[in-house]
């Protein structure tokens, strides 16, 4: 599944209109349906600062022939950062890094009698040589916030978008601030 910056949703390079043309630019994995919740809010935040994406859902031990063409493909079709969505022995980013030079950023998922422990443990301890860019447990938002301002070192629009998200968060602190200080 893709969607396009303007939020409309197309098989890239299925059909024929315009927003179907536009390609990708960042892959957000997830190893299991149970996993799109949170992947869905990686999406949002993408969404908001006009960022093309598409979403798979491949597992690291279920379907591991898919991850590694997933991973060795993306670059060739315009993918600029990897975002893997995992919980348990969540090895689906550190899978996706080994066949891919991209950056690939792991959010682990609050699953399990562990509840996410195991997932951040598994993707921040990948071993030297095969990074992982992790984020906290349940961190989606943060993840495409981490994916914009990647690809931002190579688009100043984008940036600039990610700059003016960043300052409505702000002015959201600040009223809530003076709401709290008028009582
Ligand atoms: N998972 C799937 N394949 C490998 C892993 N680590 C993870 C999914 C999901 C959890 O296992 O990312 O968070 C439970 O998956 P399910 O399909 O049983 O709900």
């Amino acid at each position: 599944m893709s969607k396009t910056a303007a939020g409309g949703s197309g098989s890239a390079g299925a059909g024929t209109d315009r927003q179907a043309e536009i390609r990708p630019r960042v892959g957000i994995v997830m190893g299991s349906s149970s996993d799109r919740p949170l992947a869905d809010e990686a999406g949002k935040i993408l969404e908001e600062l006009g960022i093309p994406y598409e979403m798979r859902i491949i597992s690291a031990h279920r379907t591991p022939r898919e991850a590694a063409t997933y991973a060795e493909t993306a670059a060739s079709r315009g993918i600029g950062v990897l975002i893997a969505v995992a919980g348990l022995a969540a090895h689906l980013p550190g899978v996706l890094a080994a066949y891919t030079t991209l950056p690939v950023i792991g959010v682990p998922v609050e699953t399990g009698p562990l509840r996410g422990l195991d997932a951040l443990v598994a993707m921040v301890q990948m071993p030297p040589g095969v990074p992982v860019a992790t984020v906290g447990i349940g961190g989606a938002r943060n993840a495409a916030l981490l994916a914009a301002a990647i690809l931002g070192q190579s688009d100043p629009e984008l940036a600039s978008r990610l700059a003016g998200w960043r300052e409505k968060q702000a002015d959201r602190v600040r009223q809530a601030d003076a709401e709290l200080r008028r009582g």
